[in-house]
């Protein structure tokens, strides 16, 4: 079917040997699994910081649901859109056909809540914050849609595939503008114990960011089962980083900010207050 293959991902040409079968399946089962598992860790957070940023954890937890879900159905879609022949895992040509559009769908929804967490954490004020949530999620949402259609060209002759990339990578390049205004207004208004956070974020933000496009290039570089296993590793590597360990930073960053002002978790409120039973 000339319609299935020319516009796709290369997960619908290749046969996988079953140990490349079987890395992608436990690629993507792992990646689900951590996002799961870290819900409790954010809701857990969210008890232990000052009230103005327990929306931040929060967020990372919605965050975790939200693309643990989208890996979820990755994973079974994976399950279900190869045939075993005896031999190799061959894709199926109809029905269950894979694709990694869910994961750029789910984005839509991820992507403006990673970059809301930074000037909320970082205390920027309520109109500023407003302003420079929404001139951030602009083209973060333009990248991804943009990569969205590109990316069924991967199996093609290449050419969608990067005029659409291009076209993403320079919304990409209007983000981190916006992101580097708010690190620069979070350097500002850091308290001084804390002033080394901001600027480290923003270089582990461009770090891990960064992956995003290289996993999209890939298939350029052969249409091949390793390249399939080693695009969903790249992907899965992004995810957890951008997301989890991101969201554990954001949340320790919150928590020493609170202490610095103040504020007193209400278990250890009770435990040293004359009235708690110490
Ligand atoms: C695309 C297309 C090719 C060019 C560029 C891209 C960038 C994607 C990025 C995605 C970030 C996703 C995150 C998801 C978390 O849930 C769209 C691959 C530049 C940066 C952080």
């Amino acid at each position: 079917d000339v319609a299935a293959t020319v516009v796709g991902n290369i997960e619908n040409l290749v046969p996988l040997t079953s140990g490349q079968y079987t890395m992608g399946s436990l690629i993507l089962m792992v990646s689900y699994g951590a996002h799961f598992a870290f819900i409790l860790y954010f809701i857990m957070a969210s008890l232990q910081v000052a009230p103005r940023y327990r929306i931040v954890p929060i967020m990372s937890a919605i965050v975790m649901a939200s693309a643990g879900l989208s890996l979820m159905r990755e994973f079974s879609l994976w399950e279900a859109s190869f045939n075993f022949d005896g031999a190799l895992y061959q894709p199926l040509s109809e029905g269950n056909v894979f694709t990694n559009a869910f994961r750029y769908g789910n984005w839509t929804i991820t992507v403006p809540i990673l970059l809301t967490q930074l000037p909320i954490a970082f205390a920027l004020s309520r109109p500023d914050l407003h302003k420079r949530a929404f001139r951030m999620a602009i083209p973060a949402v333009l990248m991804i849609w943009t990569g969205l259609y590109g990316q069924f060209g991967e199996t093609g002759d290449f050419a969608r595939l990067n005029l659409w990339g291009v076209i993403s990578t320079v919304f990409f390049v209007w983000m981190l503008i916006e992101v580097r205004g708010v690190i620069s207004q979070a350097v500002k208004n850091s308290p001084p114990q804390l002033v080394a956070w901001p600027k480290n974020i923003w270089w582990y933000f461009l770090a891990t960011w960064g992956i995003y496009p290289i996993a999209y290039a890939l298939p350029q570089l052969g249409q091949t089962g390793d390249i399939v296993v080693v695009r969903q590793l790249l992907f899965s590597i992004a995810d957890i980083s951008t997301k989890l360990v991101y969201g554990i930073m954001l949340s320790r960053y919150v928590l020493r900010r609170s202490a610095l002002e103040g504020y007193v978790p209400a278990a250890e409120a009770l435990e040293t207050s004359p009235l708690g039973a110490k």
